[in-house]
């Protein structure tokens, strides 16, 4: 099926020459493989170079299978863009990990009529009608997020006044938005917890650097930082050591990451953080089944989640560090 949409890609390149700039005709291969359209996200932080890595080299070397795949660099309308250039090219199956949830509807539709099936991985998009994806695999960001704030309860006596430090990925992405609702509801409850700030670091260690940089001018009063992803802590890590503050065990800021990178866990062990949650963005493998069970015309469960934990110093082994696959 690919070949013959190939030609026709090929036919509507000449046809707008100029004015369509930015597709590529991938080269029709020679085996009818099975061809996979993956749009990712982009390679904002470990995560999810783990995740890119784990797609690729579960689908590489299998000659059943050929993925493409198209780096967003974390805007939507990008994403937009390659899924178009993958119905175009006639493509056997799309998977998503999309950047944000709004804005999906019109896109999904499109890929609808186009009679290709689509996986949402990692994060979700917020539609109307679910029957425009086959399945959503991913992990339950809220109960990730529950999982920070039940430690944080057990840490904080109810008689003790906490400024929390609340830095945010990607506003609008399914790990954000319920991370931060975790959060928010958690203080919503708790008299004595205030959020002194919320400030945007976009996933990237960078942005976060940048940011934690500029706020530590003027506020030092932190007791709790409470960072969406593992990155966006190393990045704030930096910060407060150019600004002389403390943290983890015995610091003056109890560190909370989300991910639990072997990096982070490091950490973690060495008591540099205080609380890694587990988010696994190994989904090659599950992917593939599904899609195996899809080709079989087994039946498909509408959300997949994985199971993940939370790891504190007193509860890893260097050990269980070293054997980190992320
Ligand atoms: O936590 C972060 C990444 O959506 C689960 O995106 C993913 C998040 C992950 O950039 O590191």
């Amino acid at each position: 099926m690919r070949r013959f949409f190939s030609i026709l890609l090929c036919i509507a390149m000449i046809g707008c020459m100029a004015g369509c700039s930015g597709i590529r005709a991938t080269e029709p291969s020679d085996n009818e493989a099975f061809v996979i359209g993956f749009s990712q996200v982009g390679s904002e932080s470990d995560w999810r170079v783990a995740n890119t890595r784990s797609m690729t080299a579960t689908f590489e070397g299998d000659p059943e299978y050929e993925l493409i795949m198209e780096n967003a660099r974390q805007q939507q309308e990008n994403q937009f863009t390659a899924v178009r250039k993958f119905i175009l090219e006639g493509v056997d199956f799309i998977i998503i990990a999309p950047t944000v949830e709004e804005g999906w509807d019109t896109v999904l539709a499109e890929i609808k009529d186009a009679g290709i099936p689509v996986i949402i991985m990692d994060r979700s998009v917020a539609v109307e009608n679910e029957d425009l994806y086959l399945t959503n695999i991913g992990s339950d960001f809220l109960h990730q997020g529950n999982l920070a704030v039940e430690w944080l309860e057990s840490e904080i006596p109810s008689d003790k006044n906490i400024k929390i430090l609340h830095l945010q990925g990607t506003i609008g992405a399914t790990a954000q938005i319920q991370r931060t609702r975790a959060l928010e509801s958690a203080v919503a409850k708790h008299a004595n917890w205030e959020i002194s700030s919320q400030l945007y670091g976009d996933f990237t260690e960078a942005k976060a650097y940048e940011v934690m940089t500029e706020y530590l001018k003027e506020n030092k009063d932190i007791d709790v930082l409470y960072s969406e992803n593992d990155n966006m802590t190393f990045g704030a890590m930096r910060a407060f050591e150019e600004a002389g503050i403390t943290y983890g065990n015995g610091g003056q800021v109890k560190i909370i990451t989300f991910d639990a990178t072997r990096e982070a866990l490091q950490y973690c062990h060495d008591g540099k953080i205080n609380l890694c949650v587990e988010c696994n963005p190994l989904f090659g493998p599950r992917v593939k089944e599904l899609i195996e069970k899809y080709r079989k015309g087994e039946p498909i469960p509408k959300h997949v989640y994985v199971d993940e934990s939370a790891y504190t110093t007193q509860s890893i082994t260097q050990d269980f560090v070293d054997s980190r696959e992320y």
